[in-house]
């Protein structure tokens, strides 16, 4: 069923720009997709119900352990976004893997079904570049904490879920792009944002802060 619309008097955030409108997000043209879809049926606690909004998503690796901790690992996930935007009409407005999760801002039709779809196929892919490299520790760990429902393989990698939430405003853009781009700084991996590789933050800052200033030469 779908939400009734809310009744506001007023609004304290400026409402997202009209559906045909397009937004200038540092380098980044964000538009809003005007055709709506009936909400997918996903297994988890939140849901993405408006289709067509932009959503700030979470997927997390089973125990929090970490994956992406090789170049192959990340690149997975990587190519597999870029195949959703290539094939399934997925837009990514921004992104980050840390090394147990990771985090988009992300649009498109069926949404939810490409995530699922996105996970699946990831979790298969990962499940074979742990083998090849050797980490059977990880891969124990897997096959150990696998959910007891989860009949159809033997290891989880990703955690149920991607605790969706939509984009209602300009405002909340900027403060989700600040939030993902900064998990690698939060950690203490990197000085400034854009020194991550595995991010779309430098497509969005520019100018970067060393984390020592060099002395002169000569
Ligand atoms: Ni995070």
């Amino acid at each position: 069923m779908r939400p009734a619309p809310q009744r506001t008097a007023w609004r304290a955030v400026p409402a997202f720009p009209h559906p045909r409108s397009q937004t200038l997000f540092g380098n980044a043209l964000v538009r809003r997709n005007s055709v709506s879809h009936p909400p997918e049926r996903v297994r988890s606690r939140y849901r993405i119900n408006n289709q067509s909004s932009a959503h700030f998503i979470t997927s997390t690796i089973v125990e929090w352990l970490p994956v992406f901790t090789t170049a192959a690992c990340c690149d997975i996930l990587v190519r597999s976004l870029e195949y959703c935007r290539r094939e399934k009409g997925l837009r990514v407005h921004a992104w980050v893997i840390l090394d147990n999760h990771f985090h988009a801002i992300v649009s498109g039709l069926q949404l939810a079904r490409t995530v699922a779809d996105l996970k699946k196929f990831t979790a298969h892919e990962i499940l074979g570049q742990l083998k090849l490299e050797g980490r059977d520790w990880l891969l124990n760990q897997l096959e150990f904490f696998r959910a007891a429902h989860k009949r159809e393989s033997t290891h989880q990698v990703w955690q149920e879920g991607v605790h969706p939430q939509s984009i209602a405003s300009d405002q909340m853009m900027l403060q989700k792009l600040e939030y993902l781009h900064n998990n690698p700084v939060k950690r203490g991996l990197v000085a400034s944002p854009e020194h991550w590789r595995y991010s779309s933050a430098h497509e969005w800052l520019t100018g970067a802060v060393p984390a020592m200033r060099v002395d002169p030469w000569r």
